[in-house]
């Protein structure tokens, strides 16, 4: 996929992946994704938070391999040498990350940028500083991500449908359940980490959350 079509892609909908092994019931990184590209899933984030920089590398390279020839996305979370190194598409950072305009100096202007935010000022920032893509949340409670702010609630998704531009991931608790009333409110891209890797179906499941992201 060029960078191009990449960034096309991100003007459009559907279910954002996201990797998390530990919650993957066993099953590793390359077969959940394999499964998550046979369900139809187009963006796969790559984020590991507790492996070594080594076993990070080598699963990248991997997952680029995978999602290369599949023509599906690849963007990874938080480190940069990597994404450049396996040639990803995109970079996602934390609030506690490099800031965009430095790693876009390294990663140059085709690098499709994203940036998690938990609130108007931040997606302000965002957007100011150059990002492609920002994550909003977390919507609902989550245990996935560790010193993730209180939930921000549905108000902020509200905001951001209303005053930004920019594609959005929304992110956080989002479940099979809630997922109408998220997609009901404006969100294109919805990222579901553990009620998707972590369901003993993925295929399953996935159909059923597509049904949920057409119906609405
Ligand atoms: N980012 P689950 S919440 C990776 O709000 C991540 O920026 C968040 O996991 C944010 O779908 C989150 O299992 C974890 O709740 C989402």
């Amino acid at each position: 996929m060029t960078r191009l079509q990449v960034k096309a892609l991100f003007r459009g909908k559907g279910l954002y992946g996201i990797t998390a092994e530990a919650y993957s019931r066993g099953r590793r990184n390359p077969e959940v994704v394999r499964q998550l590209i046979a369900a139809g899933v187009k963006i796969i984030q790559y984020r590991e938070k507790e492996k070594s920089k080594r076993e990070k590398y080598r699963e990248c390279l991997q997952l680029r391999e995978i999602t290369r020839r599949a023509g599906v996305a690849l963007v990874v979370n938080d480190d940069l040498d990597l994404a450049l190194l396996v040639g990803a598409d995109g970079l996602h950072l934390g609030q506690e990350d490099l800031p965009v305009a430095q790693a876009r100096e390294l990663g140059g202007p085709d690098l499709i940028i994203g940036v998690s935010t938990h609130s108007p000022v931040q997606a302000r920032a965002a957007v100011a500083a150059g990002a492609d893509y920002i994550g909003v949340g977390p919507l609902f409670a989550t245990k996935t991500k560790k010193d993730v702010c209180a939930p921000v609630g549905l108000e902020y998704l509200d905001y951001v449908v209303a005053n930004i531009a920019l594609p959005f991931v929304a992110i956080g608790g989002i479940k099979e359940h809630n997922l109408a009333g998220v997609v009901n409110r404006g969100a294109c891209w919805v990222a579901m980490v553990t009620d998707i890797v972590g369901a003993v179906d993925i295929p399953e499941k996935i159909s059923r959350v597509r049904r949920i992201l057409v119906a609405e």
